[in-house]
């Protein structure tokens, strides 16, 4: 059984010492950042700021932000856990592509009943508010010194296909104009965007229906920065990842579902041609994401609790909240990636890689040319086309161990020979591409090489000593009075 909604999750976070409450009033311009980025950083709590300076609503922030409370959020002791739930589920199918095994998952989920629930009413319709709302009301973040304004950072943005009437949620900023209008940050490759895009060459002109729904169960949170494949509903995967299907209640003012246990939801439309500047913002890449033209989200109606909670986040130079989303994410979706790929022994992501730009694989090799082929597969991948590094290891090296891939990789590679560049679809939030959502990426072949690659040298083992050696010494070793000794690197 799932967490039924952000305060029984909050409930479960205080028993287990996982969240701490602040009563001091405290800025969501700045100060709040500056709080949380210290306490993340040194691995502390989520935060419940109960005092926020300009705002009667309570403000949780660093919910997700340790592998502790990520594992508390999906029940398990293991992110692993959820990726052999997935693994069990796909093993006894045999579909072709990788897009296809994930397509499968929403009729795997209808027998396992994790489809979304319509229901009538809920408690994020306990306040409706047609006419005399505010975003005013709420501790909005100004995160960043730069930052354009203030920015609502987990909304879980809700949209239909307008051809296939498919839902779509993701996670995309939005800067807060005034009152009722923010921006739409959408970048060009996510699906919001696809339907904006979609609308627009259909329609020419007119609205396109957007809700809003901030803070729900921690599953159904997360599941709004997924990605997962398009026209593949994230409530259904947050029904599989809370075992439990998400209860969705209709709009009172656009033909949308939202959870009906989020605390806050903003109804409204983006005009299909309006445009308004974005940003900066202080990004998840550590710097500044640019200014750029991006839709206007306008506010019909404003539906809360009548005590609501305001969930958010920040992002800035790593590790932040979002690397252990990240680091879910990577685990989760492993099994899938391995089944069409089984020469992939592993993947990791440090976190300094802030994801898009370094991805470190270990493949067990069986032909020429393997490593290039898997730097070909990620880069057809999802959202991992935007890998911007893709270091290719040998199966026998421990990727998790930067400091042991780092030493492996820079010594298999002859760099004119083993740097394998392609151009093109970026990161937006790229500010070193040459231009924005296009660039180049680079693969680095640091495998053994083989004479069958034209690799006519032997090729050297790794110094170690030999078993008999090390259990001689063992054995011996309390007698040379060197004490215990502990590697420090
Ligand atoms: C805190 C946070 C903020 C994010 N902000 C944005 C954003 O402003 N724009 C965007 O396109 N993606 C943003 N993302 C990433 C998307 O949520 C993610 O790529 C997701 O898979 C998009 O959903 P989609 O695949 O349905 O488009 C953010 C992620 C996190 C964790
Ligand atoms: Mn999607």
């Amino acid at each position: 059984m799932g967490y039924r909604d952000l305060r029984e999750f909050m409930r479960k976070l205080e028993k287990e010492g996982e969240l701490k409450r602040i009563r001091a009033e405290v800025d969501p311009v700045l100060e709040i950042t500056e709080i949380t980025d210290r306490v993340t950083k040194a691995g502390g709590p989520a935060l419940l700021f109960e005092n926020p300076k300009g705002s009667k609503i309570p403000l949780l922030i660093n919910m997700l932000g340790s592998q502790r409370r990520m594992n508390l959020a999906l029940e398990v002791d293991d992110v692993d856990e959820v990726a052999a739930r997935i693994r069990g589920m796909l093993d006894f199918q045999s579909p072709q592509g990788i897009l296809d095994k994930l397509k499968m998952l929403p009729k795997l989920a209808e027998l396992g009943a994790f489809f979304p629930k319509s229901v009538k009413s809920g408690p994020c319709k306990e306040v409706i508010q047609k006419d005399d709302f505010s975003l005013d009301e709420f501790p909005i973040l100004k995160c960043w010194p730069q930052d354009g304004g203030r920015y609502i950072t987990w909304p879980l943005v809700i949209t239909k296909n307008p051809e296939t009437g498919k839902r779509n949620v993701g996670v995309y900023r939005m800067q807060v104009y005034n009152d009722g209008a923010t921006g739409m940050h959408w970048q060009t490759q996510k699906h919001g965007a696809e339907h904006f895009r979609r609308m627009r060459s259909r329609f020419g002109e007119g609205k396109m229906e957007v809700a809003v729904a901030i803070g729900a169960d921690p599953a159904t949170c997360l599941a709004g920065i997924l990605p997962v494949p398009p026209d593949m509903d994230e409530m259904m995967f947050a029904g599989f990842l809370r075992r439990e299907p998400v209860e969705m209640v209709q709009c009172e003012t656009v033909d949308l579902e939202v959870p009906a246990q989020s605390e806050i939801v903003l109804e409204g439309y983006v005009d299909l041609n309006e445009f308004r500047t974005e940003g900066p913002f202080g990004d998840h890449t550590g710097f500044y994401s640019l200014e750029g033209e991006y839709p206007v989200f306008r506010i019909t109606c404003l539906t809360r609790r009548k005590d609501p909670i305001y969930l958010t986040t920040i992002v800035g130079p790593p590790p932040q909240e979002d690397f252990f989303m990240g680091h879910a994410v990577e685990r989760i979706f492993l099994p899938v990636m391995k089944m069409q790929y089984p020469e992939i022994v592993d993947v990791s992501m440090p976190a300094e890689g802030i994801f898009h730009n370094l991805m470190i694989i270990a493949i067990r090799k069986s032909y020429p040319g393997h490593a290039r082929k898997i730097m070909s597969a990620i880069w057809s991948l999802g959202q991992a086309m935007f890998t911007k590094v893709i270091v290719v290891v040998d199966h026998d090296v421990d990727i998790h161990n930067y400091s042991e891939v780092v030493w492996k990789a820079l010594c298999a590679m002859d760099p004119e020979r083993d740097v394998q560049f392609v151009l093109g679809p970026v990161d937006t939030l790229d500010h070193a591409a040459r231009i924005q959502d296009f660039g180049s990426k680079m693969g680095i072949d640091a495998t053994r090489k083989w004479a069958t690659e034209g690799f006519a040298r032997p090729w050297p083992d790794v110094v170690a000593s030999d078993a008999e050696t090390k259990a001689r010494v063992d054995k011996v070793w309390d007698t040379l009075g060197l004490g215990k000794l502990t590697r420090k690197s």
